[in-house]
């Protein structure tokens, strides 16, 4: 029996604004992405994850939306998106789109009407409150600014916004407008898409009444309070309609970006017919962090493979993944940089280390390049509102300086520098000034380069990816860790009748002993460094795949 086909391929996962500018304007565009069909197809991927190229004024990048049928302006135009779909379809790579409904952009027509009167046909379509004594009518925080509300004066009364004031969440509570939403997911599978890929999806169901959250007050005294507004009981029932009325009967699939979920709430939305197909939770991103993700603590390789395997045991089939557009480069964070014989070899390491493990892998542009966290000196240079709202925030010097440790380290602007092509003018991205700065080690970080070198992390990522594609127990097969108490060693067995693999990945910067020789475990079919067989030892980020059957 083939298994779903979000299962069985490889999904790569394309920030529009950053990966091929077309025509010279700085910005990444769909026909940039048109001419770079082939370069996806010599990955080996299967599917792509598009971020959001819909109509938005781009106050997050395309995660306010202003018209869900409309293709962004800079982006190009719905011929293009046609094309793209017809190019990509061609050669059997799937296409899933990002939707963002927990939130619109202020400027969709929805908000405009909504905000102009109290009995506007609109109004109830995102969350109005009176206010308490003047003040918010709760003290929750949002993910962007201090308070999660933002006051209107036109009628007199506050919005609620998880997000950045210019992304309004949206009432789900309201029939109206959830029908419009499956509506309008309908007529973008009618066109052919193959998915979607949900943003915050777990947010969409608040707590009855809005309470306030009870944690430690942040920034202005506001509380995070994710206990009333992730995985609130009416969110399952939005779940199942929004199934039953868009993905029944297609062949389509639905990964939700599932904020604050839990290896003990995960089974409620994931499995053999339930909500979603797919769920990203965020425990490996948070390994290195503490408290907020701006607080950077040192990388453990014991911590990193104990979440893996919580969630390998926890649910049946995991998304795998080092990293998106919301998160520091995987190589700079989790890898050592330090050489660009470390920073090869531990980019290959934890490729192996994570996609080898049982669950679809979704790579994120430029990774299979091995980028790096690019060196932003000044608030010129940032354009994500979450690390200028970080920066606007700080009163005094050191404030600064911690925002700023912060922001090297984990603000998402180092995602989203353009693409490395090739050593050219601004990396072959774009022939005119790029909209974000370019990082400069482009001169020998980029794809041109990567393509000559048999050696390279492209050449490895192509590697694995067609060792995946075409072995059934890396593909379907069940999943065993070995050496769970190792402080330096990835270890786990993948098999399925006679075939095993077994992927020995020294994750620390250390040599690290193994308790027998590497041979006993089969023969090498995948390595990122020559091993000797005899050897009971990896070396720094040594990762070896070895397959007995
Ligand atoms: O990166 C984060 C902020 O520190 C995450 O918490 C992120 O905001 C969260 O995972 C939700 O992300 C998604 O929705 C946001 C958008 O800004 C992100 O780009 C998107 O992936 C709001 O739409
Ligand atoms: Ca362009």
């Amino acid at each position: 029996m083939p298994e779903a086909w979000w299962k069985e391929r490889v999904f790569y996962q394309i920030y529009p604004r950053s990966f091929q500018d077309s025509n010279g304007d700085g910005i990444g565009d769909l026909r940039g992405i048109i001419s770079r069909l082939d370069y996806l197809k010599s990955l080996g991927i299967g599917a792509v994850w598009l971020c959001p190229v819909y109509d938005s004024p781009n106050a997050d990048m395309g995660y306010d939306i202003r018209d869900y049928e409309k293709i962004m302006t800079e982006f190009g135009t719905m011929e293009d998106f046609d094309e793209l779909l017809r190019g990509l379809h061609e050669r059997d790579i799937k296409l899933v789109m990002d939707l963002v409904v927990n939130h619109s952009s202020d400027e969709h027509r929805w908000f405009v009407g909504s905000r102009s009167s109290r009995d506007d046909p609109y109004r109830d379509y995102y969350i109005w409150r009176d206010g308490k004594d003047g003040r918010e009518p709760n003290n929750w925080a949002s993910f962007f600014t201090p308070s999660a509300w933002s006051f209107d004066e036109t009628t007199g009364q506050w919005y609620l916004h998880l997000f950045a004031e210019k992304q309004p969440d949206l009432n789900w509570e309201n029939p109206s407008l959830r029908e419009e939403v499956y509506a309008m997911m309908n007529r973008w599978f009618d066109k052919g898409v193959d998915g979607f890929r949900m943003d915050v999806i777990s947010l969409l169901a608040k707590a009855p009444g809005l309470p306030d959250g009870e944690g430690e007050p942040g920034a202005g005294g506001y509380v995070f309070s994710s206990e009333h507004f992730a995985f609130q009981p009416r969110l399952h029932e939005y779940l199942r309609e929004m199934r039953r009325r868009c993905f029944d009967g297609r062949d389509c699939m639905c990964v939700g970006e599932t904020a604050f979920v839990t290896t003990e709430n995960a089974n409620s939305v994931v499995g053999d017919g339930r909500e979603l197909d797919l769920l990203f939770q965020f425990d490996l991103m948070d390994v290195d962090s503490e408290g907020s993700k701006w607080n950077a603590v040192p990388f453990e390789p014991l911590k990193f493979k104990q979440v893996m395997a919580k969630w390998q045991r926890a649910i049946d089939w995991n998304t795998l993944f080092l990293g998106n557009h919301d998160q520091p480069r995987a190589v700079s964070r989790f890898g050592e940089v330090s050489t660009p014989e470390l920073w090869k070899r531990s980019a290959k390491c934890l490729a192996a280390c994570v996609y080898l493990q049982r669950g679809t892998p979704f790579i994120y542009q430029g990774e299979e390049l091995g980028m790096t966290n690019a060196p932003f000196e000044t608030r010129g240079q940032l354009r994500d509102v979450e690390e200028l709202n970080l920066l606007a925030l700080c009163k005094s010097e050191a404030e600064l300086a911690r925002a700023w440790r912060g922001i090297k380290a984990k603000g998402r602007d180092n995602a989203r520098t353009p693409m490395q092509w090739s050593a050219g003018k601004n990396a072959g991205f774009s022939t005119g000034e790029p909209w974000i700065m370019v990082n400069p080690n482009c001169s020998w970080i980029n794809a041109e380069a990567e393509e000559r070198d048999p050696d390279s992390i492209l050449s490895f990522y192509r590697e694995l990816i067609a060792l995946r594609n075409s072995s059934p127990a890396l593909l379907r097969g069940g999943w065993q860790e070995l050496l769970p108490e190792d402080r330096q060693i990835a270890a786990y067995v993948r098999n399925l009748g006679d075939e095993e693999y077994t992927v020995l990945c020294n994750l620390s910067g250390e040599q690290a002993g193994l308790p027998c020789a590497l041979g006993k475990f089969g023969e090498p079919v995948l390595a990122n460094m020559p091993a000797d067989l005899a050897a009971n030892t990896l070396c720094p980020y040594q990762a070896l795949v070895l397959r007995r059957s």
